[in-house]
């Protein structure tokens, strides 16, 4: 019995080994490679949706070191990168005075309405503008026909997306997008949710998720 014990136990020092390295295997977050067909689509990282701004946005600025590394990542890829933005005439109908939800932002060619100055964008960056007449919603990004004449141009099948508002453009942006059977990754560590109500937020994280995004952070990128 002895004997039996002490085999046994040297069966499973020679195991154990293998027991770590198929746990690493298993348990390995899913790797992506970026290749031909991939965009990034930096939603409204603008001025007036970063903390000091018009329709602040808690924790706007945290994400932008995350969203430049994103954009370094696509450009030495070279592919191509998206950035939207809020572009409201000065009586948009989504403003307070119009009966709207929010107060005036983003107001066209405002200083609000500036990219986040930390924001490092290229000069290859195409720039789309939503929201900029008086009954354009503007929450898609698709609502501009621009994005997806370029993204068809460019054969894109795969969209990255982060920026502001995970419960508004960003959720918005993400559901056309599964709606025109792109794959789309939510990059989950760029992303500021405006929360109205708190849980906004994780809500349209998991609304996303369920329609078909996968969620996606910088240390799961090749
Ligand atoms: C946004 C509220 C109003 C956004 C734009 O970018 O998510 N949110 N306008
Ligand atoms: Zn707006």
């Amino acid at each position: 019995m002895a004997n039996l014990g002490a085999g046994f136990t040297a069966v499973l020092d020679r195991l154990i080994p293998y027991f770590f390295i198929l746990r690493r295997f298993f348990n390995q977050k899913g790797v992506i490679r970026l290749k031909q067909g991939d965009a990034l689509i930096v939603v409204d990282v603008q001025k007036d949706f970063l903390p000091d701004g018009a329709l602040a946005v808690a924790g706007g600025d945290k994400i932008i070191q995350v969203v430049n590394a994103y954009i370094e990542r696509f450009m030495s890829s070279h592919l191509p990168i998206f950035a939207t933005r809020d572009w409201h005439p000065r009586q948009h109908r989504s403003f307070a005075a119009q009966g709207g939800p929010w107060p005036v932002h983003c107001v066209a060619d405002s200083k609000g309405a500036e990219f986040a100055s930390g924001l490092l964008l290229p000069d290859t960056v195409i720039v789309v503008s939503k929201g900029d007449t008086a009954e354009a919603e503007g929450y898609s990004a698709f609502e501009n026909p621009k994005l997806k004449r370029r993204l068809d141009n460019a054969s894109i099948q795969r969209l990255f997306v982060c920026g502001i508002a995970t419960d508004y453009c960003v959720l918005q942006t993400v559901q056309d997008a599964l709606k025109l059977d792109y794959r789309v990754f939510l990059l989950q560590d760029a992303l500021a949710a405006a929360n109205v109500h708190p849980q906004d937020g994780v809500e349209a994280e998991r609304l996303m998720a369920d329609g078909g995004a996968r969620l996606l952070t910088l240390d799961e990128l090749a």
